[in-house]
């Protein structure tokens, strides 16, 4: 990463994540004790937290205080990390590796996966919900409900649902746009307006961040889908990546991979004008976009 200044920022911000996650996930010496162990094996010691960086950058812009906005990020990545182990399991990708490590159904057993998703979806709601977390209660059940329409069947297992119901089809992009909004983009856009709501901001920035939150969760996707591509290349010599591979349509199966990437840069482009009106106050919005991209190519 180029600039230093931003490596010590992300690193600080996943360091207080992964205490923060320390602290309000179960114990695991407390029963069911196999079953908090398993969420917090899910959990805890991997990732990239892009969605809790999102969250404190976006709570800076909005002058929130420090203890929501830790709760608010854990309650995504809580959310994010249910996705992932559900994700995971053979009814579904069916995968064996996550974060470099067993996947829980393998770790474990295909029960506790499923209900560590469960459990770690509800310990969400339980994190956001804490009494006297935000200054004005009307905002924390604004933010409640964003994250619930963000998780539920019209944001990220909705367009879960879309994915599979997509395989061996050929998906136009239009189609393949929605699918990505909501199944990467929802809680990615959420996890924006979540810091946002964690302070104090006027309804038109509020706008702006939920347009500059629509982007980058479909900057990320693409990307993912343009970094897949490339992995396959130099390791698998193909040419598709693994989504492809399970025949299921990507970016860069369907515009080809100079396409994807001129559409990466538009969006990129776009999130950014969504934060002109904040100037500096935005600078590490702005930087984590750029990170997005940069991370690969
Ligand atoms: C099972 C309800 C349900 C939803 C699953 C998000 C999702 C929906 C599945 C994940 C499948 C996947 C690998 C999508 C590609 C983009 C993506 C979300 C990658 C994983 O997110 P990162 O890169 O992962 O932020 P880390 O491990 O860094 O947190």
């Amino acid at each position: 990463m180029s600039d230093p200044q931003l490596a010590a920022w992300m690193r600080q911000r996943q360091a207080e994540t992964e205490a923060a996650l320390e602290r309000l996930l179960p114990d695991a010496r407390i029963a069911p004790q196999r079953l908090h162990d398993a969420m917090r094996y899910a959990t805890l010691g991997g990732g990239k937290r892009v969605r809790p960086m999102l969250v404190y950058a976006a709570g800076e812009l909005a002058g929130a205080n420090a203890r929501a906005l830790d709760h608010a990020a854990c309650a995504v990545e809580m959310i994010h990390a249910y996705s992932l182990v559900h994700d995971d399991m053979p009814c579904m990708d069916d995968d064996v590796l996550r974060r470099g490590k067993p996947t829980v159904h393998v770790e474990y057993d295909e029960a506790t996966a499923l209900l560590v998703g469960d459990a770690l979806q509800t310990q969400a709601f339980l994190v956001l919900a804490e009494p006297d977390l935000f200054d004005d209660s009307r905002r924390q059940l604004e933010a409640l409900q964003l994250l619930a329409r963000a998780s539920g069947s019209r944001g990220m297992a909705g367009g879960q649902a879309i994915d599979l119901a997509s395989v061996g089809q050929t998906l136009d992009r239009e189609s393949l746009e929605v699918m990505h909004l909501h199944k990467t983009g929802a809680l990615i856009r959420a996890s924006v307006q979540l810091g946002a709501l964690c302070g104090d901001v006027p309804p038109d920035a509020l706008q702006a961040l939920d347009r500059f939150g629509k982007s980058i969760g479909l900057l990320f996707q693409v990307v993912d889908d343009i970094l897949d591509a490339e992995a396959d290349t130099t390791t698998l010599g193909k040419t598709a990546g693994k989504d492809a591979a399970n025949n299921k349509p990507t970016y860069v199966t369907l515009l080809g991979s100079s396409e994807a990437k001129r559409f990466a840069a538009d969006l990129r482009s776009d999130a950014h004008a969504s934060l002109a009106m904040f100037g500096e106050r935005a600078r590490r919005l702005a930087q984590l976009t750029d990170y997005i991209v940069d991370r690969s190519f």
